[in-house]
């Protein structure tokens, strides 16, 4: 056991002492110096990005923590994923993994040691190693398509992600599921300077051999896509030819057939093809402005590629048909309309493709119905944003972190009154900030923020951002976490950071002023009719299949949930399925904003540790007993320090610990003996214990010493 080592700081927060947010900071500030990465909050791993590859994850590793119980070895994203593995395994206790942190902290990394971990230690044979494979090769597919390079990380995933993977009786992996949320789809057809598109794009452009670029009628050059931003095809380290390679290869473990491949990414191209698509002003007769295509060969080739009339896709991009009970009118839209409605069907496109690809990753990797199975739940989402500029997205993503916060506090005291219970030791309350009242505000099924939203959004009439907006400062006027320029309650009349278009949460991790502008639309997320019928009608069967509601027969099919009740939906059955489950946190953090190797920034790290409520954690972890360990471990510890126990016990491990304990005069009050465990009230005491340990070793040493030179 290694929990006190001054120079690299504590490997266990809780024992933190004093405990404040700045000396937490600095112990993973000293820790980090050392490349100590990892750090515990109790069974909470804080992981710092290193930036760098280390030496720690090699097969000796995954030996070493196999074989280990969690605090007999340094801190570890192996000793977690041992620790939730074995759970699983013997104790028949689902698990979940929950991995948050913000972009570029090390989540997906993380994600992955895990997988590459379990598949490692878990089951043997050709059957169980095909399954491992298909569960690994997941994940080059899904960045591929899911991933891009953004300011804040060249492979920073644009999705949220869980994913269910599946073991029988003896701890073999059967198969899994994935369930993926709220992919960027903007970024399809804009991305910021210095970020690019989507990964395949420029994998395909890169990695396709001449034929197949033919045949998917595209050009190699990044250059020529109005949808790739061009001052940043290339990025350093990533070489997108080799990765084109991997994917098709990918793809093929996991069972796409040859046809399927081509088919993805026949609908990739056409998505690129699509932005090349250029609209130009155009008259109609009377004088009403209207759009047309300025060069028909581009939408000539979409047409080709696949199977559909080109004249007829022109039609749909360029007007709009309004279907009233009795009459259908054709309207033109003009210029600024028709581009807005080309760039919504290839974010709809891509965005359906996506879900497609998880579908059918799931297909391959499903399991059977019948046989009893143990899960281990992997969750690698986005956390808490606090941008310049927040809108729709941010909100969601918020909900979705607020949500986290709520199971973690949830969770984490529940486990804690359990570990009292199992062991005997009286509950003391814990006093903490419910977050609950934040929840509510936003998700509460009528009078939540997301209900007045969806409200909004079906009501006839005119409706507006603005007149939503209105509404809310309305109703929450007197919410103590809601504020905007106009509520009552708000001393923020003057304050310049917050527009007359904006409103503001107090999250649990800090305040976000949000700007309502295209709330109301992206929540919307309706595509017009006539793109989903045009879709509907091409040839190409997986383009045809993205687009059900583009068949005629199902026009008058009630519309699809909004954006924000899709999200809703999704995190409410992700809460359930991770209250079902044993929980098990891994905390990412980014030590700086530039991707740097061994640089750490105290003040980037002091805000994401607020984001992630570490002090709050260790608060609640160490409220009752800071300190707890197995008698056996203890004894063996410390049993030096007492003549009963030292050199020789013969007594239980119990008994062993209580004689030393005796022997030190510690309070009773300081003190708690469970059943299987030693409870320890503060960091203080075992900091004695320690110094004890010491002095004591050096004692023995100098008498070893002296002893050896009597004999010569
Ligand atoms: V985002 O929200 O998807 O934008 P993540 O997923 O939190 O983000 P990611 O795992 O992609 O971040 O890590 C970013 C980069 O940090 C990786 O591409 C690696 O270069 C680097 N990284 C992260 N973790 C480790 C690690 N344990 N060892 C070495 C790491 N490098
Ligand atoms: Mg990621």
């Amino acid at each position: 056991m290694t929990l006190l080592e001054g120079s690299v700081g504590v490997e266990d927060l809780v024992l933190l002492e004093p405990l404040e947010q700045e000396s937490l900071i600095r112990n993973l500030q000293l820790r980090y110096e050392k490349k100590e990465i990892y750090t515990y909050i109790g069974n909470v791993l804080v992981s710092v990005n290193p930036y760098q590859p280390l030496p720690i994850y090699d097969l000796e590793f995954v030996a070493k923590y196999r074989d280990y119980t969690f605090y007999e070895l340094k801190p570890h994203i192996y000793a977690l994923a041992s620790m939730a593995y074995q759970s699983l395994r013997d104790q028949d206790r689902d698990q979940c993994l929950l991995i948050t942190g913000e972009s570029g902290a090390g989540k997906t990394e993380a994600s992955k040691l895990v997988m590459s971990y379990v598949a490692a230690v878990c089951g043997k044979g050709e059957q169980v190693n095909s399954v491992k494979e298909q569960l690994l090769q997941s994940n080059p597919v899904l960045e591929a398509f899911g991933n891009a390079k953004t300011i804040r990380n060249n492979n920073s995933s644009r999705f949220g992600k869980y994913m269910d993977i599946e073991f029988d009786f003896k701890g073999s992996p059967l198969g899994g599921v994935i369930t993926n949320y709220l992919l960027e789809k903007s970024r399809v057809v804009k991305q910021l300077e210095g970020e690019r598109n989507f990964h395949i794009f420029y994998q395909l452009l890169a990695g396709a051999d001449a034929e197949l670029l033919k045949a998917l009628k595209l050009e190699r050059d990044p250059g020529g896509y109005a949808y790739l931003n061009p001052d940043t095809s290339r990025v350093d380290g990533m070489d997108d030819d080799a990765n084109f390679k991997v994917l098709q290869s990918a793809m093929t473990v996991i069972g796409f057939s040859e046809e399927e491949i081509r088919q993805v990414l026949e609908v990739a191209a056409l998505v690129l093809k699509l932005g090349n698509v250029e609209l130009v002003n155009e008259f109609q007769a009377n004088g009403v402005p209207a759009s047309g295509i300025r060069d028909g060969r581009g939408i000539q080739e979409i047409g080709e590629l696949v199977g559909l009339n080109s004249l007829e896709l022109e039609r749909a991009l360029c007007s709009r048909t309004m279907e009233t009970a009795r009459e259908k009118v054709v309207t033109a839209l003009n210029v600024t309309q028709a581009q807005y409605a080309r760039d919504a069907l290839a974010k709809n496109i891509y965005s359906r493709l996506f879900n497609w690809l998880v579908n059918r990753i799931n297909e391959s990797i499903k399991v059977g119905t019948g046989e009893k199975r143990k899960v281990m739940g992997v969750l690698d989402i986005y956390g808490f944003e606090i941008l310049e500029d927040n809108s729709f997205e941010q909100f969601v993503i918020n909900y979705c972190n607020e949500k986290l916060q709520q199971v973690f506090i949830e969770m984490t005291l529940k486990e804690e009154q359990e570990e009292y219970k199992r062991e005997g030791i009286p509950w003391v309350k814990v006093d903490y900030f419910d977050n609950g009242i934040i929840c509510n505000l936003i998700e509460h099924n009528r009078q939540g923020i997301l209900a007045m939203l969806d409200e909004e959004c079906l009501r006839p009439g005119v409706v507006s951002d603005s007149t939503f907006l209105a509404k809310l400062n309305q109703l929450f006027s007197k919410h103590s976490h809601y504020e905007s320029k106009v509520t009552q309650n708000a001393q923020h009349q003057h304050d310049r950071s917050m527009g007359l278009s904006c409103f503001r949460i107090c999250h649990y991790a800090g305040k976000v002023t949000y700007n309502i502008n295209s709330f109301i639309d992206k929540n919307n997320d309706l595509l017009f009719r006539d793109l989903s019928q045009a879709m509907w009608k091409a040839r190409h069967l997986l383009l045809r299949s993205l687009f059900p509601e583009g068949d005629p027969k199902q026009a008058s099919l009630k519309r699809p949930p909004t954006a924000g009740a899709q999200f809703k939906s999704s995190v409410t059955t992700l809460m359930k399925n991770l209250y079902s489950k044993n929980p098990n946190y891994i905390r990412c953090i980014k030590p700086n904003e530039h991707q740097q190797r061994a640089h750490f920034s105290s003040e980037l790290v002091s805000v994401q540790a607020r984001y992630l409520g570490l002090l709050e954690n260790v608060r609640v972890r160490r409220a009752g007993y800071a300190y707890r360990q197995a008698y056996g471990s203890f004894l063996e510890r410390y049993r030096l320090l007492s003549r009963s126990t030292w050199p020789r016990w013969n007594g239980g491990d119990q008994e062993g610990v209580e004689k030393v304990l005796g022997e030190l005069s510690m309070s009773s009050e300081e003190l708690a003996f469970g059943k299987t465990k030693i409870f320890i009230k503060s960091p203080k005491t075992l900091f004695y214990l320690e110094e004890q340990r010491r002095l004591r070793l050096q004692q023995l040493a100098t008498l070893i010493q002296k002893t050896y030179r009597g004999w010569r």
